[in-house]
């Protein structure tokens, strides 16, 4: 099984003066187990070479490794999966070209929800679910609510986005979610290192507390 419990999205702006190898090694120490390399902005060259850094970290370290917008650049960087939007391929072709690799897409309704699992997405990225600075177009804010009703519709994992912070993370998480997806309350802190170890804290202190709950 993935575990999606805590996956980190890398932001140039965000996250300067640190490098991508920086930040990635540093929230990898805290606990990360998923890294998403998110460029809006680079040549196509300069992304697959920070993808090729990204992936010889993560393969060290045994930490999933995400591609974000590209499956060019995910295949050839032998990253293990690309994360898509909907302005992006759509999850058929990118499955038809690359059924090997893990494919997740953005999503912040069930119905939606549901034709992209029955397509055969990996995981979905739903939000934004609190209001976010980090991404412009990131649409209305879903909520907690919002957040449940795409959890129930579907069986695959569902990962938390948008707004998400220390503060925050614990109702999300109680939603049901399999992870939370975070970029500025990691990378754009003084220690992206602390952020991550304290969330990854977080993350299981939940764990704990539902497994005991389970018994
Ligand atoms: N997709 C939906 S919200 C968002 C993305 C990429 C931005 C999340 O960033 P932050 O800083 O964790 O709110
Ligand atoms: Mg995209």
């Amino acid at each position: 099984m993935l575990d999606l419990s805590l996956y980190v999205i890398t932001d140039r702006k965000l996250q300067f003066p640190r490098s991508h190898r920086e930040v990635v090694e540093e929230v990898i120490a805290g606990g990360a187990s998923v890294i998403q390399l998110r460029e809006k902005e680079l040549s196509s060259r300069l992304f697959l070479e920070e993808a090729l850094l990204i992936r010889e970290i993560t393969r060290k370290k045994g930490v999933l490794f995400i591609v974000n917008d590209r499956l060019d650049i995910a295949l050839a960087a032998e990253a293990d999966g690309v994360h898509l939007g909907e302005e992006d391929l759509p999850l058929q072709y990118a499955k038809k070209i690359a059924p090997h690799l893990i494919v997740g897409v953005s999503c912040d309704h069930p119905e939606k929800a549901k034709e992209l699992e029955a397509w055969g997405a990996d995981y979905l990225g739903v939000g934004t679910v609190f209001p976010t600075a980090t991404k412009k177009d990131a649409g209305n804010p879903i909520g907690l609510e919002g957040l449940r009703a795409v959890r129930e519709a579907v069986s695959i994992p569902v990962v938390a986005i948008g707004g998400i912070t220390l503060e925050n993370c614990s109702e999300v998480l109680a939603t049901g979610v399999s992870g939370i997806a975070v970029i500025s309350a990691i990378v754009a802190t003084p220690s992206p290192y602390q952020a991550a170890r304290v969330f990854r804290e977080k993350i299981d202190a939940l764990r704990r507390r539902n497994h005991d709950r389970d018994r």
